[in-house]
């Protein structure tokens, strides 16, 4: 018998369900952590950045559709402007892919090592600023959360391929899983999910992916250049796999906040312990999206959703740090290679860290606080 008030009610249900996130424990951690921000910066001010004064970094689905379309239209945006890098990397077509340079050329540098947080920190705060003034983004940059969407991420308010979205999957094409290099069975293998073609659907179905690829999951043209800087035009793919995003639950972020007080296991935890085959959060919203770039450890940055994925890594350490800034503002660890390799000396506040042509080098020490680092520049939190 057609029952239209149970239709309706369990219509309604869904909607309401997709669309409203009640808060995880790691939203309440950082929300009963505001008060040691405030007492601190009442002890330590920074100038004109003041708990009122710093500007909130917005959850994706906390953003209405328009204000979502206002930010995939300023990435748009920076994809039609010219490069500023091409004499280095021929394959760079816009502005856009002047980040994506800058990651290829430093990703050794920036991962498992010293500037793995606070260089992806200046990263994203200058790819934000650039959505602003050189796009007219009037906002801030949005996160991912991954928790909200971790049991079904192809049809989340991130991946749905709605105008509202990032982008949808790819189209279901057949291909491998991800090889987590070092790991035990069965976490040697993330099992490969419903998608892996082009990206058909959503603000950024029409895109073409330039650089790379450097270090591919899936079967992809070689660049002409062996620095993957050359021009190697191609469609967005992505195979956005709930099996990665298991590992990116609110509990496995609670568990890396709570339970690792020094900075080494902290980032050690995030960035993944592969030979006990725990990915970690970092490589599980990575893998969340896979693809090309996105499964690209070095390309990455030219998937538009690396810069949600990133920021919600800045909020983590964010959290982090609030639990003890005294510390924690000044607690960096590591060398400065990745994964120490070749050796290198242990990094400290006093290295440089920089974006290549993009910003110029400033110590490690600038970047250690969102509110007030980069000479009062940073001074942002997250919603
Ligand atoms: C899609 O991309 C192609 C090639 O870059 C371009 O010629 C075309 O105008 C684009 N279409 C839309 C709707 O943006
Ligand atoms: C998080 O919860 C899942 C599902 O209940 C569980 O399998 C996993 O071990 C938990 N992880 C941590 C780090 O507590
Ligand atoms: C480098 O750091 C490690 C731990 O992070 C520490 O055990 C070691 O003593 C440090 N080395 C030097 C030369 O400071
Ligand atoms: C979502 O936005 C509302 C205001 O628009 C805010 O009160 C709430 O704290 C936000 N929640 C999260 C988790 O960002
Ligand atoms: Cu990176």
């Amino acid at each position: 018998m057609f029952q239209p008030t149970a239709w309706a009610a369990a219509l309604f249900a869904g909607i309401a369900a997709a669309q409203s996130y009640p808060a995880d424990v790691v939203g309440k951690l950082a929300e009963s952590s505001l008060s040691k921000l405030k007492d601190f910066l009442a002890k330590n001010p920074q100038g004109s950045c003041t708990y009122e004064t710093a500007v909130k970094r917005r959850e994706w689905s906390n953003l209405t559709v328009k204000e979502r379309k206002a930010y995939t239209d300023a990435v748009l945006c920076l994809m039609s402007k010219p490069a500023l890098t091409t004499s280095q990397a021929p394959g760079a077509k816009s502005r856009f892919d002047d980040y994506v340079v800058v990651h290829i050329q430093q990703t050794p540098r920036n991962h498992g090592s010293t500037f793995f947080l606070p260089w992806h920190r200046y990263y994203i705060w200058h790819y934000e600023n650039a959505l602003r003034t050189e796009c007219g983004y009037t906002g801030y940059q949005p996160y991912w959360n991954w928790d909200r969407y971790a049991k079904d991420p192809a049809n989340s308010p991130l991946f749905d391929g709605s105008e509202g979205s990032m982008g949808g999957n790819g189209a279901k094409e057949a291909h491998q899983g991800i090889p987590i290099p070092g790991a035990p069975r069965p976490y040697n293998m993330i099992p490969p999910a419903d998608g892996g073609g082009c990206v058909t659907t959503g603000p950024f179905k029409n895109m073409t992916v330039n650089l790379g690829p450097l270090a591919p999951t899936l079967q992809i043209t070689r660049n002409p250049r062996s620095d993957g800087l050359g021009a190697n035009p191609r469609c967005l793919r992505r195979d956005v796999n709930k099996n990665a995003a298991a590992v990116t639950t609110a509990n496995y972020t609670y568990d890396l906040i709570t339970n690792n007080k020094e900075i080494y296991w902290f980032q050690t935890v995030m960035e993944g312990q592969f030979p006990q085959g725990k990915w970690g959060v970092h490589a599980g919203g990575h893998y969340t999206v896979s693809g090309d770039p996105a499964g690209d450890f070095y390309v990455s940055p030219g998937d538009p959703v690396f810069w949600l994925h990133h920021a919600m890594i800045d909020r983590v350490w964010w959290i982090w740090q609030m639990q003890d800034l005294e510390k924690r503002l000044a607690q960096v660890s590591m060398t400065r290679t990745m994964n120490n390799m070749p050796p290198s000396a242990n990094g400290t506040l006093d290295d440089l860290s920089g974006l290549g042509v993009l910003a110029a080098d400033v110590k490690v020490r600038e970047l250690m606080s969102t509110m007030g680092g980069l000479g009062g520049k940073f001074c942002y939190m997250y919603e």
